[in-house]
């Protein structure tokens, strides 16, 4: 069958203007309205001007898209499975007509592409995630991007491609589809089959992929996703490093390495279509589909969003109208008895096989534990531990919150002192009078304000987790959203430890240091947290310290003891 498919095939269309044009267009674009673009409608024009996206010549118009939604197909029957709009917020389709032209632009404000409006139209959120992702389960996150998604109006017409997007990693590694039909012909590759990743590749990947590309007599482009995935995804900086070392282990001139600035939607079986159609795109005549392609895995309950090969049943209907094949895979799994990866389906009854899932490396880079040789290789993995460094090596917020005079500033201008004598990590000290002082001295102690000046804080002490360092913050921080909301910030990045001082309002009261509870009793300072303004107490903080009858220094032990006790000090 292979003969039959054309190489490096199909029109490719190409919307960049010509150098006259593109002068033109700049110097026209003074009186155009402008577009900011979203992170995923910066991927989608991309591959749009490039010809990822052939046929399309622009974003969709309403037929177009009521034709995609009801059958994977375009009003005129080609085969295109997702709805490529221009969706933006009412307020700014206000002023927009039919006819006009609009700058589509980056976030420094570089017009990318000129739109020529012929159509503006109403999308159907809810029908369209219902579609698309054949659910409208919240946990979905492309169902859930779909309904939050602030686009409502839809413009669509002819783009016309004015400056590339700009990209400054890996610049070497970015093939346009052109640019990579033109090396297949000249590497002489005459069939090339693709693998589409948003994940880091192991052993098993790897075998899954020769092994393919070898049934068919083909060379292979690793062809991973570099725009947007699944929200948690390992960054795809450390990813295209952990492909470039797995690189030097495939056969010498079989493989070729490209990113893809592709928004993925997660959409299980319509996005396999979708993305084997962008691989004919691209030049390739093969195209892999493994378990669960472009799923989401399965919701709090356990439950799959979608059935683990529902995706290959749906891109065999569609391969020959696409002009591609499909290459099914069953899972590989590793075999002790065999000392070698095999399709799960070719597994003996009774064979033991080995396996390590996701959540099972995460922790065992985070507890710098094993990962055994079968698994994976040890350029790949040192690269993961790179980016995923022991807890004794990860950035920390230590967030305390409590009463004025609980004893907060007092534990942890302690605790700076004790993390300054370990060495190691930078520290800083985002004392609630410090910030107050330097990051929000227009602040007042309104509720509005209060939850401003924490988010500052969560900012800052963000960045100094992400960056390996250590933030000590001290506010009241009276309300238990906004704490959340930090937390869910910092905890992505390194460890995140609630510090409730749980000291109880009459001892504070007592101590009265500052003399502020006095005047809030007589009336001089409006809204004082727990005289005239609430205060929210931490449900589930990783330590509650009550300082009525305890040191500062015995306090501090707490904490580093805890600390101690997690593994984030060596
Ligand atoms: S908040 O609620 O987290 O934004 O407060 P924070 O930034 O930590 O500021 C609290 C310090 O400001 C002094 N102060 C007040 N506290 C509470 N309520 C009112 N109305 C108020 N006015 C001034 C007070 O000294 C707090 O310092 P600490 O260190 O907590 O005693």
């Amino acid at each position: 069958m292979n003969h039959l498919i054309p190489p490096h095939g199909g029109e490719l269309v190409d919307l960049m203007a010509t150098h006259e044009e593109r002068a033109r267009l700049k110097a026209e674009s003074v009186d155009f309205p402008s577009i900011d673009l979203t992170g995923q409608q910066l991927c989608d024009l991309e591959l749009l001007v490039h010809g990822g996206f052939s046929p399309l010549r622009g974003f969709l118009g309403r037929a177009d898209y009521d034709s995609v939604l009801e059958h994977m197909r375009l009003a005129d029957e080609t085969v295109w499975p997702m709805p490529i709009v221009l969706a933006v917020p009412q307020a700014t389709a206000e002023g927009l007509s039919e006819g006009s032209r609009v700058a589509l632009r980056d976030p420094e404000g570089t017009m990318l592409a000129v739109l020529e409006i012929v159509e503006i139209w109403d999308r159907d959120r809810k029908r369209e995630a219902e579609a698309v992702f054949g659910s409208l389960h919240e946990e979905h996150p492309g169902v859930r991007a779909t309904l939050d998604d602030p686009g409502q109006v839809c413009l669509s017409g002819k783009v016309t491609g004015v400056q590339p997007a700009a990209h400054h990693d890996f610049t070497e590694l970015r093939y346009t589809p052109a640019d990579l039909r033109s090396e297949f012909t000249r590497l002489g590759w005459r069939l090339v089959t693709a693998f589409q990743t948003r994940n880091p590749l192991h052993r098993a990947h790897k075998e899954m992929t020769v092994r393919a590309s070898t049934e068919v007599g083909s060379h292979l482009l690793l062809h991973p996703v570099v725009g947007m995935t699944k929200p948690g995804d390992v960054d795809h900086y450390t990813r295209v490093r952990c492909y470039q070392a797995i690189a030097h282990h495939y056969p010498p001139g079989l493989m070729k390495l490209s990113l893809l600035n592709l928004a993925m939607r997660m959409a299980g079986p319509r996005e396999a279509v979708w993305h084997a159609l962008i691989r004919k795109n691209h030049g390739c005549s093969h195209f892999i589909v493994g378990r669960d392609h472009a799923g989401p895995g399965s919701d709090s309950k356990g439950n799959p969003f979608y059935g683990p090969y529902e995706a290959q049943d749906v891109v065999a209907d569609f391969q020959d109208d696409i002009g591609i094949r499909m290459i099914p895979f069953q899972e590989m799994v590793y075999s002790a008895q065999r000392s070698q990866y095999l399709p799960r389906n070719e597994v003996a009854e009774g064979e033991e096989v080995l396996s390590v899932s996701g959540t099972e490396l995460r922790r065992r880079l985070r507890e710098a534990l094993e990962i055994p040789d079968w698994f994976s290789y040890s350029d790949v993995v040192a690269e993961l531990r790179r980016a995923y460094p022991p807890k004794e090596r990860q950035g920390i917020t230590l967030f305390f919150t409590g009463l004025s005079g609980a004893g907060k500033s007092t534990i942890a201008n302690v605790l700076l002192s004790k993390f300054l004598e370990i060495g190691g990590r930078p520290v800083t000290l985002l004392d609630g009078d410090i910030v107050r002082k330097n990051l929000s001295s227009e602040l007042g102690f309104s509720r509005e304000h209060r939850n401003l000046n924490i988010l500052r804080i969560g900012f800052v002490a963000n960045e100094i987790t992400k960056n390996g360092g250590i933030a000590i913050c001290a506010p009241i921080a009276p309300y238990a959203e906004t704490r959340r909301k930090v937390r869910e910030l910092v905890a992505a990045h390194g460890g995140f430890i609630e510090i409730y001082v749980s000291t109880p309002l009459e001892a504070c009261e007592k101590r009265d240091r500052k003399g502020l509870y006095a005047k809030a009793r007589a009336g001089l300072i409006k809204e004082f947290t727990g005289i005239s303004d609430p205060y929210e107490e931490p449900e589930n903080p990783e330590i509650a310290i009550d300082t009525t009858d305890l040191t500062p220094e015995e306090a501090a032990q707490e904490v580093l003891l805890y600390l101690e006790n997690k593994g984030f000090l060596a």
